[in-house]
């Protein structure tokens, strides 16, 4: 790492990705400063003391962003979570200074390697993380000695030590699947993926992107960072600018030759690549037509990097999802109680409600809880859902008012709530057997809660309290 070597390096950003570059920065042993806007990121003082132990080439900076410090820099590493631009920050930093993030100096490092890990990168503003994780059982189950890292949680530094966090020392991996968002795009330039895809493209993250048209071209650089494209046909947001590029697409219609879709054999919806009849819908686990794109998803990305599509498609049935995305609550109520907290924004919460309505029956009801921090999106794409698919609709938190505004007045009146548990109990007395209660907020969870895993924590807490109380009353 030469490039780096006599630089003046500030690290902005003590969280997950900050604490991996102070790891990977002293395994180089170089010196560098570390600069957090909070006055203590850390739980306690003496936590504070065990890094400056840890680390004795570092040095810490808290409590603002040190104009100084920033202005005299010769690389930047921030954190994804940073908006630099609102932060002042960029007016700050100087005309010959890098600014770059973790992955970033992770491709840096990587493309030097003799035996660089290969790459298959992932963005969209849906799907992210079921397709990433889809992909490394995948690869886990062909035999690979795969990574998961980005923005799933795993920082990808962490990949290029010795040992990892709890010492153990690391084995060559084969390739990593990373998962990327559009704050991580946006200082991301050296990546040489095998291939990449964004799976999808609706409102997200507007309060710091300002425009759709910014937060896609984000999106979109990743495939000048990538040998093959893997996109959507059906969805023009996600297809590649780069010239002459191998694309690989999937769809819900049927494809043509060497393309992913859905084809109906035997009278049921079937994953096909082009006339090869891959596996039908109904013996998969993920349900609603969102995961039927996911699975093509991951299969056109493990199909580019050479895997055999035979034993993917044998291993698919295996992967039973992540936790907080259309999760079941165990219940013995009669009433489906589905807990989407990780639905953080309209497209998730649109697909939530699309692919699960058609599975509730005609006489029963679904109620659906929405509502927490809007980042700055228009709500309006759910009008049509809230009013033809929901039932009843119960909000919470910042942005909940203005949801409940897009129901027709004619139509059930929303239901205004302070707390989850609230809504629980209100959606408890509403709901009859048959009945679904989604959890599926479009929604941040940050103006209420720690964060979406906490909010679906609280959420399937209360659903359980409020049976173990009927269960003594009976
Ligand atoms: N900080 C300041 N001032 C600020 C903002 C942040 O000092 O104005 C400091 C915080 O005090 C904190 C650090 O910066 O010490 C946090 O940095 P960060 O927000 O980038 O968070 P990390 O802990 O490093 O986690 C980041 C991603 N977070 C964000 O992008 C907001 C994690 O994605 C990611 O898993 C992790 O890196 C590893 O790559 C989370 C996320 O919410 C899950 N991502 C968004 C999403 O999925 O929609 C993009
Ligand atoms: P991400 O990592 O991009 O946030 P997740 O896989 O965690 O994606 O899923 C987030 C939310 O989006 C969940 O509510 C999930 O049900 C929904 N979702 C998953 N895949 C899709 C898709 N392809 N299109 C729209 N919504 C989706």
């Amino acid at each position: 790492l030469t490039a780096f070597t006599d630089k003046k390096i500030v690290v902005l950003g003590v969280g997950v990705t900050g604490l991996s570059c102070l790891r990977f920065l002293h395994a180089q042993n170089l010196s560098f400063a570390v600069n957090d806007s909070r006055a203590m990121p850390f739980a306690s003082e003496s936590e504070l003391v065990q890094y400056q132990i840890d680390f004795p080439n570092a040095t810490f900076v808290f409590g603002q962003w040190q104009q100084a410090l920033i202005a005299n820099a010769d690389i930047i590493i921030a954190s994804p979570g940073i908006d630099l631009v609102k932060e002042g920050i960029s007016t700050l930093v100087g005309e010959n200074c890098r600014v770059i993030g973790d992955i970033e100096l992770f491709c840096l490092v990587n493309n030097t390697l003799a035996n660089p890990m290969k790459m298959l990168a992932v963005t969209g503003s849906n799907g992210k993380s079921t397709v990433v994780s889809l992909l490394a059982y995948l690869a886990n189950s062909l035999g690979f000695n795969v990574a998961l890292a980005g923005n799933i949680g795993e920082p990808i530094l962490d990949l290029l030590l010795d040992n990892d966090s709890s010492g153990t020392q690391n084995e060559q991996v084969d390739i990593v699947v990373v998962e990327l968002s559009s704050f991580q795009l946006e200082t991301l330039t050296s990546m040489r993926a095998i291939a990449a895809s964004v799976l999808n493209l609706s409102d997200d993250h507007l309060d710091r992107h300002k425009t759709m048209a910014v937060y896609q071209g984000l999106k979109q650089a990743i495939y000048s960072q990538a040998n093959i494209a893997v996109v959507n046909r059906e969805d023009s947001a996600t297809k590649t600018l780069v010239k002459d590029q191998t694309v690989i697409s999937f769809g819900l219609n049927k494809p043509d030759t060497d393309q992913f879709g859905l084809s109906i054999v035997d009278a049921k919806p079937t994953l096909v690549f082009g006339e090869q009849v891959l596996i039908a819908l109904d013996e998969l686990p993920l349900a609603g037509m969102h995961n039927a794109l996911n699975y093509m998803a991951a299969l056109a990305l493990g199909y580019a990097a050479g895997w055999s599509l035979e034993a993917m498609t044998n291993n698919l049935p295996g992967f039973i999802g992540l936790a907080h995305r259309c999760q079941r609550v165990a219940s013995n109520d009669g009433i489906q109680w589905i807990n989407d907290s990780k639905a953080t924004n309209v497209g998730a919460t649109l697909a939530a409600i699309s692919g699960l309505s058609p599975t509730i029956h005609l006489n029963n009801k679904l109620i659906l809880i929405a509502g927490g921090d809007g980042k700055g999106a228009d709500f309006s794409p759910l009008t049509t859902m809230l009013n033809a698919e929901v039932n009843q609709l119960i909000t919470l938190g910042k942005d909940g008012g203005e949801i409940a505004s897009l129901v027709n007045a004619s139509s059930n009146s929303p239901i205004q709530v302070n707390t989850l548990a609230e809504a629980v109990e209100q959606a408890n007395a509403l709901a009859c057997h048959g009945d679904m209660v989604l959890l599926s907020p479009a929604c941040a969870s940050i103006d209420m809660f720690k964060n979406y895993m906490v909010r679906g924590e609280q959420f399937m807490t209360s659903v359980t309290q409020l049976q173990t109380a009927a269960n003594v009353h009976k």
